[in-house]
């Protein structure tokens, strides 16, 4: 029998769901558990009790009572080694275990992380492990809407409940901040970016109030998506200018209305000028303007305003990966100390791979704070197996080069490069109300790997993934080194087989799903997968060297001047930075169309080897979980083939090339491919 047979289950316990542990382990955890007591007794330390005792159980290690053993004992200190938010964990050989924190959120972090050591088999019997928060502010972005449809939502209906908020509160929103305590996240912006001025209102307030009642003792605090023209569809004024000061004291009265219902409310999140969302430059003000007339309102109660630089016009004809760095860069100092700036990873949209955003490194008199987007908007939604965490990863450990080598986007967005304290990072939710949460039992990884990249994005991520496949699935080691091994190399996967070299945004319009680098009818041109790969008869790929957009300008010297040359570029980004000929060299001698279809394939291939390694599993897995990637995975093959074959049939009616000896030709002809269409695709607007 194998060590460890998970029982029939269907997602809902995400990562904490942890089972018995192996019996040495046991036993040894149940000694040195013998006794639990906390010294601190508010709300957040008695669910610290609570989930340690809770966790021993699951664990098979529930204390016996009067039993002889060692004492866990959560206490609050005064540590200058850790910061607010931070823990202290030591334990000694004579039994003695201390949790220590300043605050009682220290104590319910250090608890979630003395659990994750013992069900990821981490020696416990001595320890002198101090862990605090790198980044302030932790947040996911809802992009839930009030009625319930989650935009770019691929698990199902929101978990919010409006309807029946505030006199209602259904048991998810517990078990959910569970889970971000877990992680360490803090924050929730609960609506849309794309947002309606109703959450504005009396009414949603009091709902707003009780969904903050229930996260409030697992340290999370919520935040609104603010719509730029509330005080015109619902304050009845006629401007929404922000330098009016009509204008300005609407909000100052709408923030202390929504503070005296949500005293430790976070604040606001705003999508402005973005894609026909309203903002200050409707009025001829700049972002910072808009920005700091909000941060003003907030700022006698301790809030802050997240601006969004997601921001591209249909009226500006320059290359859509230098706009937001056009409006935003100048801008650098002008925003108030209470503004975070809050940036994509990369200059488009949370492609399978993108460039870092240049506007890390650029504004170091800015508070900088990273957007990514953990929904699976790009890379397969939710039936591809696609670990995000390497993607998040890549990007944090990117180095702008902006104050020499080493100057990683981490560093920025951590506040250490230019000394800001005010911090933080976003993630776009994967979360709904279907049972497994995030629309399969891989996804919950994304979620996971945001929450712990917050706390500490140097983490990496195959720790993570190990991390999480041994709490999700157990801690056997071939389970989990046959679910790591699935995992790191999958995002690759996906890149090869849908965007390789550097290829992006060739997606089906409007849901983003499946093959479509054909689109070229669609009135806007930066909606057309043509704008962005600009392949003709002779060659592929969008030019932002000097000839062409010079989008590479706007990187640090150094690294400009790498992008400027294809052959000092990073191939995996070749054709985001150049326009090339179909023949062009790549490192390895081959041409440049060849080398596609070759990483066409090898994507292909890597799944085929994620079914395979999958399957090696079956005997240690529950039958639910089991099969239900199972299938997924066979959805991704298929898919892969899909992306595969219709890329290939279309670049080859551009570039009337032979298909590299080896390589087998597409399943159906062009025509086929452009006529699969997903009407009812979810989670389109
Ligand atoms: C894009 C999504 C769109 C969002 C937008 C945003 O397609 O649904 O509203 O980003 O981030 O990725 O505002």
């Amino acid at each position: 029998m194998p060590q460890t047979v998970a029982h029939a289950e269907d997602g809902h316990e995400l990562w904490l769901r942890a089972s018995p542990l192996p019996a040495p382990q046991r036993s040894a955890l149940r000694h040195q558990a013998t006794r639990l007591q906390t010294t601190a007794h508010g709300p957040t330390a008695r669910l610290a009790l609570a989930e340690l005792q809770r966790g021993l159980a699951r664990l098979g290690a529930t204390p016996a009572r009067g039993g002889k053993g060692g004492t866990i004992t959560l206490e609050l200190v005064q540590d200058s080694r850790i910061n607010d938010e931070g823990f202290h964990i030591t334990a000694r050989p004579d039994g003695q275990t201390v949790i220590a924190a300043r605050r009682e959120i220290g104590l319910l972090y250090g608890v979630f992380h003395y659990l994750r050591l013992a069900a990821t088999g981490a020696p416990l019997a001595t320890l002198d492990l101090a862990s605090s928060p790198r980044v302030q502010l932790r947040v996911l972005n809802h992009w839930d809407n009030l009625d319930g449809v989650v935009e770019r939502g691929y698990s199902g209906r929101s978990i919010w409940d409006w309807w029946r908020l505030p006199d209602w509160r259904d048991t998810l929103y517990t078990e959910y901040a569970r889970a971000n305590a877990s992680l360490g996240i803090n924050g929730v912006v609960v609506n849309n970016v794309n947002a309606k001025s109703t959450s504005l209102t009396a009414p949603y307030i009091a709902k707003l109030a009780a969904i903050a009642g229930e996260l409030r003792p697992w340290g999370i605090r919520v935040y609104l998506s603010a719509r730029w023209t509330a005080p015109m569809e619902i304050g009845g004024l006629k401007s929404a200018d922000p330098l009016d000061p009509a204008v300005a004291a609407w909000w100052r009265a709408k923030s202390d209305e929504i503070y005296a219902a949500i005293p430790d409310f976070g604040g606001f999140l705003v999508k402005a000028n973005s894609e026909g969302q309203p903002g200050p430059q409707d009025y001829r003000r700049s972002h910072a303007e808009g920005a700091n007339m909000l941060a003003a309102a907030v700022k006698p109660h301790g809030g802050v305003v997240m601006w969004r630089a997601f921001v591209y016009a249909h009226d500006n004809p320059d290359d859509r990966a230098k706009q937001a760095y056009n409006d935003f860069q100048p801008l650098d100092g002008q925003f108030a100390d209470n503004v975070l700036v809050q940036v994509k990873n990369g200059a488009i949209d949370f492609q399978p791979r993108e460039p870092f955003h240049p506007l890390f490194g650029a504004m170091p008199k800015t508070n900088l704070m990273m957007e990514f987007q953990i929904t699976k908007e790009y890379v397969g939604q939710s039936t591809h197996l696609t670990y995000l965490g390497t993607l998040f990863s890549e990007t944090l450990q990117a180095d702008t080069q902006a104050k020499g080598t080493g100057s990683t986007v981490a560093k920025v967005v951590d506040g250490t490069l230019d000394g800001h304290r005010l911090t933080g990072m976003a993630g776009v939710a994967n979360i709904g109300a279907d049972r497994d949460w995030s629309g399969s039992i891989f996804n919950q990884a994304d979620w996971y790997a945001f929450g712990r990249l917050a706390w500490d994005p140097e983490l990496s991520p195959e720790t993570i993934a190990r991390e999480w496949a041994a709490q999700t699935f157990g801690p056997a080691p071939k389970v989990v080194n046959t679910v790591t091994t699935i995992m790191m190399p999958s995002r690759e996967a996906a890149v090869d087989y849908m965007t390789p070299l550097g290829l992006a945004h060739v997606m089906g319009t409007g849901h983003h799903y499946g093959p479509a680098p054909w689109v070229s009818h669609l009135a806007r041109p930066e909606w057309n997968p043509v704008y962005y790969h600009k392949a003709d008869a002779q060659g592929i790929g969008f030019d932002r060297s000097a000839k062409g957009s010079n989008a590479i300008s706007q990187y640090a010297p150094p690294i400009a001047q790498k992008l400027s040359d294809p052959a000092t570029t990073d191939e995996r980004q070749l054709l985001w930075f150049h326009h090339l000929p179909w023949d062009y060299r790549l490192k390895n001698g081959e041409a440049l169309w060849s080398g596609m279809v070759h990483h066409y394939d090898a994507g292909v291939a890597q799944v085929a080897r994620m079914q395979v390694q999958w399957d090696s599993l079956q005997p240690y897995i529950d039958k639910e979980r089991f099969a239900k990637t199972q299938a997924f995975l066979a959805i991704q093959r298929r898919e892969a083939q899909w992306w595969r074959d219709a890329s290939i049939a279309y670049f080859q009616s551009v570039n009337h090339l032979d298909l590299p000896s080896g390589s087998a030709k597409p399943a159906h002809d062009l025509d086929w491919y452009k006529e699969q269409n997903l009407p009812y695709a979810p989670g389109n607007p």
